[in-house]
């Protein structure tokens, strides 16, 4: 067994009773209510989720495992020279809660080069698609693809697995399923906007590396993933895409089912395709402008079109969040340090004192900030990755790494098949009393 096996074996076993006491001694009390908004308002609000991974603040944004990004990004070892930390380092933090020594991570290193080898029929499913399939297609045709591998699916058919070691065998699935996410992605890209030409995976270097290398693309990108993977790993457990992933393996669906699920979540504008509009969006604007910075007046004026004609404004809003994301942020300093002349950052810059301002006028949205996906295209754009299409993908490589740990956890604490309850309109019309 891996010591990151062991290690989490030890936590479950400690975790376990914590779990089991609340079920059992205090079940009976009461959370919260429910509002008839909420219940078809997209049951915003409702706490009805447990996850000890990652916890989002409306005003301080997200931790991961308690951390806040600035404390992650200092505290996680980095590779030689590198600026950003170790995915891997990270993965272990989401895993465990505890921030890895040097040697731990550099076994999760050693795990994942033993486990990368994306077998044939992937591609070749990949190759029979038609190439201007979009590129989260493909990505999780080819995650569904795999699930013959699972070995959560095979022990539960043979009856070895049970509910008290159904997240070891998830483990290994989850293991052997990430390691193969970076040049399932690069194979993507190479195939699809690089005339077919895939750079084969070097088994000397790290996950975020080996995907700057397998895209083609050199330093700083290495870091440039490093920092993406990371600020997109978890966003607690209600967004669209956790909360499907987790969802579907609450069924006992395996790992590739769920992650499958997710990223179809993903993929849809109102969320992960979010930083693909942005770029879109932007991108428009500028050609009508004959590829100059727009002015702050122009930029106005695009931004009340885009509403007036009742379209939201990319990037911007968000469901729990009230203030800038600090993901956001994070990413900007990078850009203020690397690309502080670049025309397009300097346009999402001024995107950023012209949009909070009318969208409060605007009078809808209850967070006029932006979120990760108003910054992250620009730094993918400027580093010769300019083919948008392809920008969820990269987010969901890295939000695999905090759905993937979360059902890891939600088999080892036993929790059960998920099912709210429905009610029809005559009966919220009863409960209101205006039937
Ligand atoms: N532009 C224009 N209108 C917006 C808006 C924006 N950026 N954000 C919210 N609104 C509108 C909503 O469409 C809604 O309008 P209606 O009442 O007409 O339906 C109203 O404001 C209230 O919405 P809200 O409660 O503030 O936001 P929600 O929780 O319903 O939705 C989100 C959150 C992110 C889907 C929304 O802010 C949005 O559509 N933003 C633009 C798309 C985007 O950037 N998505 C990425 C989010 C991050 C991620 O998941 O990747």
């Amino acid at each position: 067994m891996s010591k990151l096996k062991e290690k989490l074996a030890k936590k479950i076993e400690e975790h376990r009773p914590r779990t089991t006491r609340l079920v059992k001694e205090y079940g009976d009390v009461v959370v919260g209510d429910v509002k008839i908004s909420q219940v078809i308002g997209g049951m915003r609000g409702v706490k009805c989720l447990v996850t000890d991974i990652s916890y989002l603040d409306p005003y301080e944004g997200i931790r991961f495992r308690g951390y806040t990004i600035p404390e992650i990004m200092e505290k996680l070892p980095k590779p030689e020279g590198a600026e950003m930390p170790y995915v891997e380092g990270h993965l272990y933090l989401l895993l465990t809660g505890d921030i890895p020594t040097e040697e731990d991570v550099m076994e999760v290193v050693e795990e994942f080069k033993s486990r990368k080898k994306v077998p044939q029929y992937v591609y070749d499913v990949l190759r029979t698609m038609p190439r201007d399939t979009h590129p989260m297609t493909m990505f999780s045709a080819a995650i569904l693809a795999m699930q013959r591998e699972s070995v959560f699916a095979k022990a539960y058919k043979e009856g070895t697995a049970n509910k008290m070691n159904y997240w070891e065998f998830m483990y290994e699935d989850v293991m052997n399923l990430l390691a193969k996410l970076p040049e399932i992605g690069a194979y993507i890209y190479r195939m699809k906007y690089k005339g077919d030409t895939p750079i084969p995976s070097n088994p000397d270097l790290d996950f975020g590396a080996d995907f700057a290398h397998m895209m083609g693309i050199d330093k700083p990108y290495d870091d440039v993933m490093r920092m993406y993977f990371i600020l997109h790993s978890d966003h607690e457990s209600g967004n669209v895409s956790a909360h499907t992933t987790h969802l579907v393996a609450s069924a006992l669906s395996d790992a590739y089912y769920s992650l499958s699920a997710g990223l179809n979540g993903l993929a849809g504008p109102l969320h992960g395709l979010a930083n693909q509009e942005v770029l879109r969006w932007i991108q428009n604007l500028m050609k009508s402008m004959g590829d100059r910075v727009p002015t702050k007046e122009e930029l106005e004026k695009y931004c009340w079109d885009t509403l007036n004609s009742g379209h939201v404004i990319p990037g911007y809003g968000h469901a729990v969040l009230r203030k800038t994301d600090p993901r956001y942020t994070a990413q900007r300093e990078f850009a203020l340090k690397h690309l502080p002349d670049d025309p397009l950052f300097k346009t999402v810059s001024l995107l950023y004192e012209v949009v909070p301002p009318i969208l409060e006028k605007h009078g809808k949205a209850k967070n006029p900030w932006p979120n990760v996906d108003a910054h992250s295209g620009v730094i993918q754009w400027y580093y010769g990755v300019r083919e948008y299409d392809f920008y969820t993908v990269l987010f969901g490589i890295g939000r695999a790494l905090g759905v993937l740990s979360n059902i890891t956890w939600d088999r080892a604490l036993g929790y059960p098949i998920e099912r709210p309850k429905s009610l029809t309109t005559d009966m919220l019309e009863e409960i209101a009393g205006i039937k």
